[in-house]
C-alpha cells in the first residue's frame, strides 16, 4: 500500500477507534486508492486524503415527539454533510434503531464516491435517526418527521443538501418531511427527492435502485459472456431495493427463488410471487413469514442464513454486513456466478476477497446501487426546470447511466488493477473526480 495512504488510514483508526462501520468502509476504500496517490504526489502535498476522510460537517440533534398516548418520546437524529466538492450534499435518511454516527459516516463516505460515479453534479451526505418506525402509527411517524424537520430545515436546501429515503424511510416519511419543510420555509423547492408523484417526485424513482442494480448486473454478465436469463437468483431483504430488484430480475428472465426480512427468509423454487410480497411488505407493512400461507407455496425459514440457498446470482439488498465470510463460502461452494450489492456494504471485507479470489463476478454497492441516487439527481433537475419526464424517459436515462458506470469502473479496473476487479475500479473512478474538484477549489 502507498505509504501516505497507510499513514492516513492508521491515523483514522486511532482517532475513530470506536466507529467500526466507518473504519470498515475506509479500510475497504483507502487501500484501493493507492495507485492514485502513487501517480499524484501533489495530492499528498495538499493533504488531500486527510481532508477527504473527514466529513465537512456533522449535525446531531434531539427529536422530541408526541406518541399516541400523549407521552413525549425523544430520539437522536443526524445529518452528515460529507463532501460538497462536486455538488450539493445528497443522500438518504435512515430510520432504524441501529443508526449511530459510525453507520452514517460510513454511508456518507460511500455516498460521496457513489454520487461521483453517477456522473451527475451531486456531493455526498447521509442522515437518519435511531427512531424505529416499526409498530408506530401513521400519526406517530408524522409527528416524528415533523419534529425532525423543525430542526433540520435550517441545514438543508435544494442547492445545499438534498435528503431522500433509505432503510425505514419511503414515500410516506419523505412526504411528511417535505410537507413540514414547505410549511416552515414557505418554499416549494426540490429539497427532498423520492417525493410523491403529485408534488414533484420523479417517475421511476421508487424502482430506480432495484432496476439500476439489474442493469448493472446485466452489463457485467454480458461483458463476461453470461446472461441474467435463466439464473436462479437469491435476494435478501424485501424492502424498496429488494422488491424492485426482484421485479427487474424476473423481467430479464431470472427466477427469484428466495427473499427475506430481519426475521427470516422464504424459499420458493418455482419463483417468488412478487405481487404477494408487495402486498405483504408495501401495503400492509407485514412480515415475509406470511408468504407461504398467502402465496400457497414456498417455505419459511425463521432466522437462518439466506445465502445457504444454492443460486447463480446473489443480490444482498437488506443492510450492512449481512453477507459474512461463512455465507460467501457457502455461495462459492454452491456455484454462485455473480454477486452484486443492492445494499450499502452488505458484504464484509473477507467475504468480498473470498468471492473475488474464487472467480465470482462481484460489483460493490457504490457502483451497483447508484441507480437510486442517480434518479434522485434527475428528480432535482426536473424540479429545477419545473418539468416532469415520463417513466420511459427516466428509465432510459437510468439504463444509460448504469451502463456508463459499468464502462467507467471496468476501464478503470483494467488501467489500475485486475480488469475484473470492479471493486477497485469503482473506488478509483469515483475518487478521481472528487479529488480533482477538491484540488481545483483550494484547501480552505
Ligand atoms: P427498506 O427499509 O425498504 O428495506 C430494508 C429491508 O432490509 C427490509 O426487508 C428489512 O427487514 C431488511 N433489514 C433492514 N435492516 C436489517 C437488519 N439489521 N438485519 C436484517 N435485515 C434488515 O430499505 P431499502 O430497501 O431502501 O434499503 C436497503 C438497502 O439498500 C440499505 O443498505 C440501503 O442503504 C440501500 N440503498 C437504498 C437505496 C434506496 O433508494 N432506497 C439506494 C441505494 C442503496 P425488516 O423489514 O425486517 O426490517
Ligand atoms: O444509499 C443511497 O444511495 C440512497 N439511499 C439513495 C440516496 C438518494 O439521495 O436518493
Amino acid at each position: 500500500m502507498n505509504a501516505y495512504v497507510q499513514k492516513v488510514l492508521d491515523d483514522l483508526k486511532a482517532r475513530n477507534a470506536h466507529e467500526k462501520e466507518f473504519l470498515q468502509a475506509a479500510e475497504e476504500m483507502l487501500p484501493a486508492l493507492s495507485p492514485v496517490f502513487d501517480a499524484h504526489p501533489e495530492y499528498e502535498k495538499a493533504n488531500l486524503l486527510e481532508r477527504f476522510v473527514e466529513p465537512e460537517r456533522v449535525i446531531i440533534f434531539r427529536v422530541p415527539w408526541l406518541d399516541d398516548k400523549g407521552g413525549v418520546q425523544v430520539n437522536r437524529a443526524y445529518r452528515v454533510q460529507f463532501n460538497s466538492a462536486i455538488g450539493p450534499y445528497k443522500g438518504g435518511m435512515r430510520f432504524h434503531p441501529s443508526v449511530n454516527l459510525s453507520v452514517l459516516k460510513f454511508l456518507g463516505l460511500e455516498q460521496t464516491l457513489k454520487n461521483s460515479l453517477t456522473g451527475l453534479p451531486i456531493g455526498g451526505g447521509k442522515g437518519g435517526s435511531d427512531f424505529d418506525p416499526k409498530g408506530k402509527s401513521d400519526g406517530e411517524v408524522m409527528r416524528f418527521c415533523q419534529s425532525l424537520i423543525t430542526e433540520l430545515y435550517r441545514h438543508i436546501g435544494a442547492d445545499m443538501d438534498v435528503p431522500a429515503g433509505d432503510i425505514g424511510v419511503g414515500a410516506r416519511e419523505v412526504g411528511y418531511m417535505y410537507g413540514q419543510y414547505k410549511r416552515i420555509t414557505g418554499q416549494y423547492t426540490g429539497v427532498y427527492t423520492g417525493k410523491g408523484l403529485t408534488f414533484g417526485g420523479s417517475a421511476g424513482r421508487t424502482q430506480a435502485t432495484g432496476y439500476g442494480l439489474l442493469y448493472m448486473v446485466d452489463a457485467m454478465l454480458k461483458a463476461n459472456k453470461l446472461s441474467v436469463s435463466g439464473m436462479k437468483t437469491v435476494i435478501s431483504g424485501s424492502g424498496n431495493v429488494a422488491i424492485f430488484a426482484a421485479e427487474k430480475a424476473a423481467q430479464l428472465g431470472a427466477t427469484v427463488i428466495a427473499m427475506s426480512d430481519s426475521n427470516g427468509y422464504v424459499v420458493d423454487e418455482s419463483g417468488i410471487a412478487l405481487d404477494v410480497v408487495k402486498e405483504i411488505k408495501l401495503k400492509e407493512r407485514g412480515r415475509i413469514s406470511e408468504y407461504p400461507a398467502r402465496a400457497g407455496k414456498g417455505r419459511y425459514v425463521e432466522g437462518g442464513d439466506i445465502w445457504q440457498t444454492p443460486c447463480d446470482l446473489a443480490l444482498p439488498c437488506a443492510t450492512q454486513n449481512e453477507l459474512p465470510l461463512l455465507s460467501a463460502q457457502a455461495l462459492v461452494k454452491n456455484g454462485v456466478k455473480a454477486v452484486a450489492e443492492g445494499a450499502n456494504m452488505p458484504t464484509t471485507i473477507d467475504a468480498t476477497h473470498h468471492l473475488q479470489k474464487s472467480g465470482v463476478l462481484f460489483v460493490s454497492g457504490k457502483a451497483a446501487n447508484a441507480g437510486g441516487v442517480a434518479v434522485s439527481a434527475l428528480e432535482m433537475s426536473q424540479n429545477s426546470m419545473r418539468l416532469s419526464w415520463s417513466a420511459e424517459e427516466v428509465d432510459q436515462k437510468l439504463h444509460g447511466i448504469m451502463n456508463a458506470i459499468f464502462e467507467n469502473i471496468s476501464k478503470t479496473a483494467a488501467k489500475y488493477a485486475d480488469p475484473l476487479d470492479y471493486v477497485t475500479g469503482a473506488n478509483i473512478a469515483g475518487f478521481l473526480k472528487v479529488a480533482e474538484a477538491m484540488m481545483a477549489q483550494g484547501a480552505v
